[in-house]
């Protein structure tokens, strides 16, 4: 069967493309989802690619994840830097976590500077734009591989 990793994107994300290109790029969200499906599939995964702008939707597709998917990546975009209810979330995954940001969270304002998913993530990865998404499904996927 199919290994799933599950993408998923916090609020404002599904704006993308419409307003401030210089810092997160002129690409959609359904852009950035095209991407990652052909990636995953050149990788033989597949990915559940999900947009909300609610918190607690955030943590319900997180435990959804815990049980169906063999990763976790995710922009939790402005809870990022607020939601201990997302952190905890992740906390009960045994699965790999990439945190992902489009622009240089630590190029910007202070209160970017702090992220909650840092605790629970493998890895993270900013400032790269969409490119950052495919990375993070290529470190999956050589985890995978490696077994670890
Ligand atoms: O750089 C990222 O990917 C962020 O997660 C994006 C969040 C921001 O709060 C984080 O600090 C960094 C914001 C997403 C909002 O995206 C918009 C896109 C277009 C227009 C307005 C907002």
């Amino acid at each position: 069967m199919t290994k799933t990793v599950a993408i998923l994107n916090g609020p404002n994300l599904n704006l993308l493309g419409t307003r401030e290109p210089e810092i997160y790029g002129s690409e959609t969200l359904s852009d950035i989802q095209q991407l990652c499906a052909q990636k995953a599939d050149a990788l033989g995964l597949s990915v559940v690619f999900k947009q909300s702008n609610i918190e607690g939707e955030l943590v319900t597709w997180i435990q959804e994840a815990k049980d169906n998917a063999v990763g976790i990546i995710i922009n939790a975009a402005a809870y990022t830097h607020t939601s201990v209810a997302i952190l905890d979330a992740l906390n009960t995954c045994d699965c790999r976590i990439i945190e992902v940001h489009l622009s240089n969270i630590h190029q910007r304002e202070s209160f970017r500077h702090k992220s909650y998913v840092s605790r629970a993530a493998d890895g993270m990865i900013c400032g790269l734009g969409s490119i950052g998404y495919t990375l993070a499904l290529d470190a999956i996927a050589a985890r995978l591989t490696r077994g670890d």
